[in-house]
């Protein structure tokens, strides 16, 4: 099934028991605060924080809302009961088709013009922005957000997640790294001396906002691909003031304009980020002026910060990216089983494919290949190949075959010079004073090895056929139906 908007989803999310409401909590730190400790709850649902404080009833800010298996499956309509590798598997499915381009519909409105402020008017403090974590440098609107840009030259849109932190009245912040679509788009428009149109988007379809922190190649645009994805076209209206298509559910939207560096610029962050970290600090970034306000009555902020639980299963990102990297490696590497990106690693960190070996050098030929691939490249610390019958989902195998199956003597290779960022939070100070962003990343085989291992100790696991039929005699009986 595919949503429309936000709504949709929370609706969906409700009647399957997948959806909380929290009232009366303040929006400095307790909406970070409760957020962060749902993480470490399993299975905790999708968090509507409502009637918050200073803030009129019905403005309200949603978190959690990608961060169990289950929300992410109804999310891309996949089986609701699938997990880990079997979730990438899924993914896998869905984009392995060839992409063909869905436009987006252009409509004369839609309940995002339910509100408009312009000029003096706007006041973007009119929503409960949330202050995430105790170190942050101020609030953050745009953490589950979609910054919309056009490509000067291609007229190509271009979708990215970009964080976005209020700073005054009509004065924000969005943080590119550099080298994203975005931070490449923006500096089209400076380098004529003009400012980038910008439409920031708080609040819409996760679906969408999936694609917008995907790495989709430069020159698709987001829309096009989520309406791909969700085999139905994104209903848009045009922006008054930039022109820019902007989804006709969202709601909250911020247009303006990012001025180029040299004019006005404000102090941004710090912010608590994905590594874990405050590693980039604060810095003087050129501002956002915000031009004009639309929001849904009762709008909805869609928060994403980063944090940290046990359960976290950050956002799905690592299910999408897991499988965008098993395409790729089904296109130039055989027998790929399966690729996962542990949550717990913060993302890209660590990369783990199980191969079935066909041959000499085969496991480090797909470890190559993760080490150099976009998706898998950027401030990658760990690529571990382990054999097949190792679930890369699963942390107990994984340690099984580190343990076992690995000789760090000659199992391990080191790369070093690798392509890293700012964000990196073991980038020495004099590294990162001269802007030297790299790192080195271990490459790890803990593989059987390839020439022996035919006599490789046997596992003392059951076989898959004895456990299935074990399964099916004793299943009910013994273990309550639990398999
Ligand atoms: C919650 C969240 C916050 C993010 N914040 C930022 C950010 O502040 N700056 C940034 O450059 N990338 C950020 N990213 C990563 C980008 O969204 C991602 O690199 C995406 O590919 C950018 O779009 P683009 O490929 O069109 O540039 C964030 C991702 C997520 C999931
Ligand atoms: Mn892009």
């Amino acid at each position: 099934m595919a949503f429309d908007d936000l709504r949709g989803f929370m609706k969906r999310a409700d009647e399957l028991g997948l959806l909380k409401t929290v009232e009366g909590a303040d929006w400095s730190l307790e909406i970070g605060g409760i957020t962060e400790l749902g993480l470490d709850a399993p299975d905790m649902p999708m968090l509507v924080f409502d009637k918050i404080k200073d803030y009129p009833a019905g403005y309200r800010v949603v978190t959690n809302f990608l961060n169990i298996p289950k929300l992410v499956a109804l999310a891309f309509d996949l089986p609701l009961e699938d997990r880990g590798i079997d979730q990438v598997r899924g993914f896998r499915d869905l984009i392995q088709r060839e992409f063909s381009p869905v436009r987006p519909v252009e409509v004369k409105t839609g309940p995002v013009m339910e509100n408009v402020h312009v000029g003096d008017d706007v006041d973007i403090f009119e929503f409960p922005t949330p202050k995430w974590h105790e170190r942050d440098g101020g609030r953050y609107i745009g953490t589950g957000s979609m910054v919309i840009q056009r490509d000067p030259d291609t007229g190509v849109v271009n979708v990215g997640t970009y964080r976005s932190q209020i700073h005054d009245k009509n004065v924000a912040t969005v943080y590119m790294s550099p080298g994203k679509h975005g931070d490449v788009i923006r500096r089209k428009y400076w380098a004529k001396g003009q400012s980038c149109p910008v439409a920031v988007v708080m609040g819409g379809d996760p679906l969408l906002w999936s694609t917008a922190h995907s790495a989709i190649p430069l020159g698709v645009d987001e829309f096009e691909y989520a309406g791909w994805l969700r085999g139905k076209p994104i209903e848009v209206i045009k922006g008054e003031i930039t022109g820019l298509p902007i989804p006709a559910a969202a709601e909250i939207v911020f247009e303006g304009e990012l001025l180029p560096p040299g004019t006005e610029t404000v102090e941004e962050g710090p912010f608590g980020e994905w590594t874990g970290y405050y590693a980039s600090g604060s810095r003087h970034e050129p501002i956002f002026k915000v031009k004009s306000v639309m929001h849904r009555n009762d709008p909805i902020i869609l928060g994403a910060p980063p944090q940290f639980g046990t359960y976290d299963y950050w956002f799905g990102k690592n299910a999408i990216r897991a499988a965008i990297i098993w395409n790729e490696l089904d296109k130039n590497v055989p027998g790929v089983k399966g690729v996962w990106v542990p949550t717990e690693a913060r993302g890209p960190l660590m990369v783990i494919v199980s191969l079935e070996q066909k041959y000499a050098g085969h496991a480090k030929q797909a470890a190559n290949f993760v080490s150099g691939y976009y998706q898998s490249a950027f401030v990658c610390r760990w690529v571990i190949v382990v054999d097949d019958d190792i679930d890369p989902s699963n942390h107990a195998d994984v340690y099984w075959a580190l343990a076992t199956r690995c000789d760090p003597d000659s199992s391990i290779d080191i790369l070093r010079g690798c392509w890293s960022s700012l964000l990196d939070p073991i980038l020495p100070p004099d590294k990162r004073e001269r802007r030297e962003l790299t790192n080195s990343m271990g490459v790890v085989v803990a593989c059987k090895p390839f020439y022996w291992k035919d006599q490789f100790p046997r596992s003392v696991r059951g076989s898959a056929e004895l456990r299935n039929a074990i399964k099916e005699k004793w299943g009910k009986k013994v273990f309550d139906g639990a398999f």
